[in-house]
Formats: structure tokens, sequence, C-alpha cells
């Protein structure tokens, strides 16, 4: 597959090294992604929906966006969603510098927000699950807006995918652009046609080499891994501790559970246990 190179549209094959993509690997095997549930499991989901898992374990970097809390949506939904995680490893943020600079290279600035810088970063499995002793696909996203401001960029890892733009509310019709996002290949979309006025979707992955990626994970077998880079503005992450009670409350299973491999997420539970009360409560908006 080619390169596509357009003002605020790119597609890069092989932008990975394949030292650099060894490296990621190792690092990856460290992970213990979680499998969150889309809604708090401590009250009824909202009317008309209903609880389900993800279709997929995920894992965050810079920021956890956990599901029950809702997504970082600016201007409707900014504060107490964007919770403090752990800093790219080394490895990640080498690349995360290279792919910023093609950016203020290349982009138009108007697409670039004044303090754009990618600080987040949602790692995507995709595989198949286990279910009743079958194994079910669910590699796939339905559509959808990053809705983080400024350039989105994202690294792909194993089998390729079937990426589309499709117009909102059309999703039956042609999609305004299909991109097989391939092994070690980078993508980065900017400004509102791409960014707000299309919807996007991981239409299906293919599965011709039997791949099972790092790290291991019960009940699921990874064959595509997908780094999606974003911007949160840093006044919006919040540390864990500092998130209101009933927040808290709805994801310090999460946080528990990672603690178990992360020094960071130990860290930020010890630091809610440490925190006297009063200080426990928001901070102001
Ligand atoms: O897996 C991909 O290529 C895209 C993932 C995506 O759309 C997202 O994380 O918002």
């Amino acid at each position: 597959m080619s390169a596509v190179r357009e003002s605020c549209y790119v597609y890069e094959p092989a932008f990975l090294s394949e030292a650099t993509t060894r490296e990621i690997g190792d690092w990856l095997a460290t992970l213990r992604p979680l499998w969150e549930q889309r809604y708090s499991t401590r009250r009824p989901p909202p009317p008309g929906k209903q609880q389900k898992s993800l279709l997929r374990p995920v894992y965050w970097l810079g920021n956890w966006q956990f599901a029950c809390l809702g997504y970082y949506e600016p201007p409707r939904r900014t504060l107490h969603v964007a919770v403090a995680a752990e800093p790219f490893p080394p490895v990640l943020a080498r690349v995360v510098a290279e792919i910023e600079k093609q950016v203020r290279a290349g982009f138009p600035p108007a697409a670039v927000p004044r303090r754009w810088h990618l600080n987040t970063c949602l790692v995507n499995f995709y595989g198949e699950r286990e279910e009743g002793g079958r194994m079910i696909d669910v590699a796939r996203v339905g559509e959808h807006r990053d809705f983080e401001p400024g350039p989105v960029a994202s690294l792909s890892l194993g089998e390729r995918a079937r990426f589309q733009f499709v117009r909102r509310g059309q999703r039956e019709a042609p999609p305004v652009r299909t991109q097989w996002l391939e092994d070690r290949s980078l993508q980065i979309f900017a400004g509102s046609r791409w960014k707000d006025d299309l919807l996007h979707r991981v239409q299906r992955v293919d599965d011709k080499l039997r791949l099972d990626l790092p790290p291991r994970i019960e009940g699921f077998r990874t064959r595509r891994v997908n780094f999606t880079f974003r911007y949160v503005p840093d006044e919006h992450v919040v540390p864990f501790a500092e998130l209101p009670a009933a927040a808290r409350d709805d994801v310090r299973e999460y946080v528990a559970t990672l603690a178990q491999s992360s020094e960071f997420f130990a860290a930020a539970l010890a630091a809610e246990r440490a925190a006297p009360p009063a200080e426990k409560i928001t901070r102001a908006p």
C-alpha cells in the first residue's frame, strides 16, 4: 500500500522500524489491559441503554478515560473524565516526538491548537474472545469521532485493518475513504473534515497470519494492536484521588486491578487512601 500525504491526512506504511517495533512488543508484553464495562456497575445504566463490556481490552497512557465516566468530549464533558495515567514508555515517547515534528512541519497551523501535544494514548487490542467455549471475532469499532482537539495519530501493529471514514448517519452508504492500516504504519488526521464532519470506524481486521500478539490476555487472542495518540489539555487531567467521590467509587476497582501490575496506579490508590476526606473533594473547575 502506498503512502498518502495530504494537508490534513497522512498515511505512511512501514513508519516504524523493525527494531522499534520489537521494542514496543517487549513493552506490550509487560501490560495488563483492562476489559471495562460501558457503564458504572454501581447503578443502573442510563434509560434505554444496556450494560455491556467493551468489545476489546484497552490500556491508556497519559490519562485513562474510563468508559463508565464518559469519554473526554469538550466542551460538554471535560472535567473528571481524564484520570492521570502512566507516562509513555521511552520507545513511544521517541516515536511521538517524531510524529509531533512531522505534524508541526506539514499540517496547516489552523488545524493544530496552540498547546497541542500528544499526551494521551489509547492502546486498543483487536482479536477474538472466548465465549462459551467458542472464539468470537470482536475485531472492529463502530462509527465514532475522537473529540480530543487537534490532530490524532495512530500506529498499527499486526494484521491489517480496514479503516473507513463515513458520513454521519450514513453508515450503509459507500465510505468517503477506505484505508487499510498495515503493520508498522502511521495514520494522522486533523481538521474539521476528518475530525468533525466525518466519523471513522474499523470495519474488520484480517486474520491471515494467525497472530497471537503480546500481552497474554485470558480468554482473548490479539491479532492487531493500535495506538491512538491524542491531546487532552493538561488542566483537564485529574489525579485519581481528586475525582469526586462517586467517580472514584465507579473506577476504584479498575484502579486496584491496574495497581497489581503498575507502580503508577499503586501510588494513585495509596494517595487516595492517604488524603484526608476534604482533599478528596474535587478541585475548582
Ligand atoms: O484501531 C484503529 O485504527 C482506530 C481506533 C479508533 O478509532 C479509536 O481508538 O478511536
